[in-house]
């Protein structure tokens, strides 16, 4: 074989290796409970592919069928398909350093996270089981949602850091996550906030986040499969 035939080979080899995404998403077309992994992703330097479907073909198809719990999102890395997104989110996590320095951290942040996940299926009955009859009554409630984790910012160097310790962690692009589509819900919720307000502004202002925010691939993404938000 020619020397050119083996120089092709590596460089294909080098560009598989370098080139080409090591995660995908598979989704339907939303931020829903996709968006804390891709700015988890993004934040971190980390190139995904984005493997999206409609509902109609989710359910003609034999993605549902395979599913491990019949929903989505997955993940691929490599030969490892995954579902449950905060399950991703820590296999991400572990594999990037984003969990904590020591096991005191990490269940910490578990803790943190778990408080997310249940303001999340909150959010989630109100955007697709009870809008109109419960925004109002939801905005309201808000108040005491986001006091549990204004008091742990507080309580954790005066809110300069992160929500646990002073290193970034999948938490915190679960939280971020949540607050900015509560800031479309209800654009004033954070008002009596200021720690939650300035995390805000300093985890959206990190370059790289920035530049995934500002994006066309996140902004025309819509936050829900139903069009409300
Ligand atoms: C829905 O519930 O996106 N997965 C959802 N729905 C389709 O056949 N505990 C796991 C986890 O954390 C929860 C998974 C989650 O990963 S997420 C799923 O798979 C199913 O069950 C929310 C989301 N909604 C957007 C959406 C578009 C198409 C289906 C759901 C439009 C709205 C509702 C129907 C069509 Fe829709």
């Amino acid at each position: 074989m020619s020397a050119s035939f083996y120089i092709c080979l590596v460089f294909s080899h080098f560009v598989w290796i370098f080139v080409l995404p090591e995660y995908t998403i598979i989704y339907f077309d939303v931020r829903g409970r996709g968006q804390a992994m891709r700015m988890l992703m993004a934040d971190q330097g980390l190139a995904w592919k984005e493997e999206c479907l409609t509902f109609d073909a989710w359910l003609k198809g034999v993605l549902k069928r395979d599913a491990v719990f019949g929903q989505l999102p997955a993940f691929k890395d490599g030969d490892l398909t995954l579902y449950q997104s905060n399950a991703i989110l820590r296999h991400l996590a572990r594999n990037h350093g984003l969990y904590g320095k020591n096991p005191r951290e990490a269940t910490l942040i578990d803790m943190v996270n778990d408080g997310a996940e249940d303001l999340r299926i909150k959010y989630l009955h109100l955007i697709y089981k009870n809008y109109e009859n419960g925004k109002e009554e939801y905005i309201k409630s808000l108040s005491t949602e986001f006091g549990h984790f204004e008091r742990l910012l507080a309580a954790n160097n005066k809110g300069k850091d992160f929500v646990v310790g002073n290193e970034i962690s999948f938490v915190d692009y679960n939280l971020l996550d949540l607050l900015l589509i509560h800031l479309v819900l209800a654009p004033d919720c954070l008002s009596g906030f200021p720690l939650l307000s300035a995390y805000v502004k300093r985890m959206t202002s990190r370059p790289k986040l920035e530049a995934f925010l500002s994006s066309d691939a996140h902004k025309k993404k819509p936050i829900n499969g139903n069009g409300k938000q």
